[in-house]
C-alpha cells in the first residue's frame, strides 16, 4: 500500500510543520545551501542552524533549522530544513531522516566525474522513499545542478534522461556564492503546497 505523506498540523500550536530534506552525494553542496539561507534569512523568519556532527566539513549525520514563511487561515506556515551525510556508508542515518519527508531538494554536483554518484544517489532516494511506503512518482523533488562554476560540468537534462524523470523542476545553482539557492527552496516549497492542496 501507498502511504500518503501529511504535514505535521499542530492544532494547539496553530501551526503547520513541513519538511523539506537536502539529498544528494557527498561534497554536492548541501550544507552549503542551508548555509546560505541561513544567512540570507532575516531572524524575524529563521531558527537556530542546528550543525550536527561536522568534521572537515562533512556531515556526520544532519544539518537543521526552521523557517517560518507567514500564516495562512491562522495558521503558521513552518518549513524545517534537513540535510543528509552524502558519504555512502551513512545509509542508516539517511533513511531516518527522510522519514517524514514532504519534499525533496536533490543536490546534484555538476562536475562531470560526478555523474555516476549523482545517478547512483537518486536511485538510493528513490528506494529510501520506498522503504518509507511512499511512491517517488508525484512526490515534490526539485533538481538543483549545483557547482555551475565548475568545468567540465554535466550538461542540464542528462539527469533526468538517465534516470528517467523528465519533467521534474530543475534549477541551477552556484551554493557558494548563493546563486539559485533561494529560487530552489521556492520552487520546493510551491511543489510542497500545491501538492498539499490537492491532497
Ligand atoms: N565550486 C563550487 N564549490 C561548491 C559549490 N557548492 C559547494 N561547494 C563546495 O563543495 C564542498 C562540499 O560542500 P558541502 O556543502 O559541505 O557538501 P555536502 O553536500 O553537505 O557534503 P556531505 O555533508 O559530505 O554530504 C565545500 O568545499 C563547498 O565549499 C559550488 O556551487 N561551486
Ligand atoms: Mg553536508
Amino acid at each position: 500500500m501507498v502511504k500518503r505523506t501529511m504535514p505535521h498540523l499542530d492544532p494547539a500550536e496553530k501551526q503547520i510543520v513541513f519538511k523539506i530534506v537536502y539529498f544528494g552525494p557527498g561534497m554536492s553542496g548541501k550544507t552549503t545551501n542551508l548555509l546560505f539561507i541561513h544567512r540570507t534569512l532575516t531572524d524575524r523568519y529563521k531558527g537556530d542552524m542546528l550543525v550536527l556532527d561536522t568534521e572537515k566539513e562533512r556531515t556526520l549525520f544532519f544539518d537543521f533549522f526552521p523557517v517560518s514563511l507567514g500564516t495562512v487561515q491562522g495558521y503558521s506556515l513552518k518549513f524545517h530544513l534537513y540535510t543528509i551525510p552524502g558519504q555512502i556508508y551513512y545509509e542508516a542515518s539517511r533513511r531516518i531522516i527522510l522519514e517524514g519527508a514532504d519534499g525533496i531538494v536533490f543536490v546534484a554536483d555538476s562536475r562531470v566525474e560526478c555523474l555516476e554518484d549523482n545517478i547512483q544517489m537518486y536511485r538510493l532516494m528513490n528506494e529510501n522513499l520506498v522503504s518509507h511506503g511512499i511512491d517517488p512518482d508525484g512526490f515534490p523533488v526539485v533538481l538543483q545542478y549545483n557547482k555551475r562554476d565548475c568545468n567540465p560540468r554535466l550538461r542540464l537534462g542528462i539527469l533526468e534522461k538517465e534516470l528517467g524523470i523528465e519533467g521534474i523542476p530543475v534549477t541551477e545553482s552556484i551554493a557558494t556564492e548563493g546563486r539559485g539557492v533561494m529560487r530552489t527552496l521556492q520552487l520546493i516549497s510551491k511543489e510542497i503546497i500545491n501538492r498539499f492542496r490537492i491532497l
